[in-house]
C-alpha cells in the first residue's frame, strides 16, 4: 500500500500498547491518552507497520522504576486510589503527598498500570538500541520529561525518558537529548545536572511567570560549580508566542549541528511533544506538522541510533497527524505517503480537514502574532555556540 516498504539495512522499532490508550485522567483533563489510538490508526490506515517491527510493550517493574525514582515515592503511588484525592469543599486541609492528586496531576483508576506502561514503552524502545536491533525506536507513549525522583508535575508520573537515558547510558559514552515540546524537560535537565555524559537541549517557551513550568532561561547551563561535570550540559532555547517553521528550523539545525559536531553523541533521545504545533489547546507555537517532523528529519540525518519519545499534545487530531508523519519519516516514507488521509482511516471523522498538513488557517482562527525577533534568535545561537566551547571535544 502506497509503496511502503521496509528500509534497506535499516530497522525502525514500534513500541506501544493498547491498554495504555485506555486510560483517563478525568472528563476535561488536557491529556488524553487515547490521541495514541488516532496515532495507530493513522500509522495503520497508512500502511507504516509493514516497514517496521512493532512491538506490544509490557509493564516496566517496580525495580525498572527504581532506577530512578524513590522507594518512598513509588510505594505512595502504587497505592494511592482515587479516593484519596484531596477535595476542595469537604477536606480543604488535606495535603497532597509527592504533588499527586491535585488538578494537574489526578490520581484516576488504573494510575500505576499507566505509569508503568508507559515507563515499559521506553525502556523496551531504549534496549532495542543499546542491542543494536533498532536504528529508530519509536516510543509515542513516553515523553514524560517534568517527573522527577520523588515528585509527579504536570501530567507526569514517572520519567520514563530518565530511565531510557539511563538504559542507552550502559552501552553508550555519550546520549543527546532533545525536547521539542513547548514546555520546558526541566525533570530530565535536572536529572543529568551533574554528568557530562547526557547533555539535555530543550526549545520551549520560556515566561516565568505566565507559562508552567517556568524554568529553562537561556542562562540555565547546569550549576555552575567548578568541580561538576556537568556544568554547560544543559542548553536551553526559551522562545515566545508564534513561533514559525522557517524560524524554528534555522534555530534547531544550527543548535543542534553545532551540538553534534563538539558533543559526538553516540545516541540520541528525542522528545516529540506535539503541543508546540499551531493551534494545540495549551501551546503557543505557530508550527506546522511540516516544521515540528523537520526536526526528526535533521536528526535521523545525523546517522546516530535514536529513540523517539511523545509527550505533551492537546488537540489529538493534530497529534495523530505530527506523529503519524514522524513515523513516515523514520521509515523513510514521507516522500510516498499521500497527504489526504485515507478514507479508511478510523475515526476519519476527528481529522475535520482532510489532509495531513493542515494550513495554519485550518488549524485556528487566527494565527497567534509572532514574538520572536530575528535578533533574538541571533542572540540565542550566539550564547549556545559560546556554551559549546566549555565542552570537551
Ligand atoms: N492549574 N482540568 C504540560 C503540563 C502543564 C500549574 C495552573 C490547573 C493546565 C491545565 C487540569 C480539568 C507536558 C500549571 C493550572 C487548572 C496549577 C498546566 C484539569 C486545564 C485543566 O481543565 C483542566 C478540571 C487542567 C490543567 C489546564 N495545566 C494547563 N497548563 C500546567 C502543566 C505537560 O506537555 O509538558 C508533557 C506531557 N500547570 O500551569 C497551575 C500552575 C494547576
Ligand atoms: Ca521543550
Ligand atoms: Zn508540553
Amino acid at each position: 500500500e502506497y509503496g511502503i516498504v521496509r528500509p534497506k539495512g535499516y530497522t525502525v522499532s514500534y513500541h506501544a500498547t493498547p491498554e495504555m490508550e485506555k486510560h483517563h485522567f478525568g472528563q476535561t483533563h488536557p491529556m488524553k491518552p487515547w490521541r495514541l489510538t488516532l496515532t495507530k490508526s493513522l500509522v495503520t490506515s497508512y500502511g507504516m507497520p509493514f516497514a517496521m517491527d512493532n512491538y506490544v510493550t509490557r509493564e516496566a517493574t517496580y525495580e525498572e522504576l527504581n532506577a530512578f525514582h524513590s522507594n518512598d515515592y513509588l510505594d505512595y503511588l502504587s497505592t494511592a486510589a482515587p479516593e484519596d484525592q484531596p477535595r476542595d469543599i469537604e477536606n480543604p486541609d488535606k495535603e497532597v503527598k509527592y504533588n499527586l492528586g491535585g488538578s494537574d496531576c489526578p490520581l484516576f483508576h488504573g494510575l500505576y498500570n499507566y505509569c508503568s506502561m508507559s515507563a515499559g514503552c521506553s525502556l523496551d524502545a531504549a534496549r532495542k538500541i543499546t542491542s543494536n536491533q533498532s536504528d529508530i525506536a519509536i516510543a509515542w507513549g513516553g515523553g514524560l520529561h517534568h517527573a522527577k525522583r520523588y515528585e509527579a508535575s504536570g501530567f507526569c508520573y514517572i520519567n520514563d525518558i530518565v530511565l531510557a537515558i539511563l538504559q542507552l547510558l550502559r552501552t553508550h559514552p555519550r546520549v543527546l537529548y532533545i525536547d521539542i515540546d513547548v514546555h520546558h524537560g526541566d525533570g530530565v535537565e535536572e536529572a543529568f545536572f551533574s554528568t557530562d555524559r547526557v547533555m539535555t537541549v530543550s526549545f520551549h517557551k520560556y515566561h516565568p511567570e505566565t507559562f508552567f513550568p517556568g524554568t529553562g532561561a537561556l542562562e540555565d547551563n547546569g550549576p555552575k560549580s567548578e568541580h561538576n561535570p556537568g556544568a554547560h550540559h544543559a542548553i536551553n532555547v526559551p522562545l515566545q508566542d508564534g513561533i514559525t517553521d522557517e524560524q524554528y528550523e534555522t534555530l534547531f539545525q544550527s543548535i543542534i549541528g553545532a551540538i553534534n559536531e563538539r558533543y559526538r553523541p553516540s545516541a540520541i533521545a528525542l522528545q516529540c511533544g506535539a503541543d508546540s504545533l499551531a493551534g494545540d489547546r495549551l501551546g503557543r507555537f505557530n508550527l506546522r506538522v511540516q516544521g515540528h517532523g523537520a526536526c526528526v528529519r535533521y536528526c535521523k540525518s545525523l546517522g546516530i541510533p535514536m529513540i523517539v519519545f511523545g509527550g505533551g499534545g492537546y488537540t489529538p487530531r493534530n497529534v495523530a497527524r505530527a506523529w503519524a508523519y514522524e513515523t513516515s519519516i523514520a521509515i523513510g516514507a514521507d516522500t510516498r505517503i499521500p497527504e489526504m488521509i485515507p478514507d479508511h482511516t478510523p475515526w476519519r471523522e476527528h481529522f475535520i480537514h482532510d489532509t495531513l498538513f493542515p494550513s495554519l488557517e485550518q488549524s485556528m482562527h487566527e494565527p497567534r502574532h509572532n514574538r520572536n525577533s530575528e535578533k533574538r534568535l541571533r542572540e540565542i545561537i550566539t550564547h549556545v555556540h559560546e556554551q559549546l566551547r566549555f565542552v570537551a571535544h
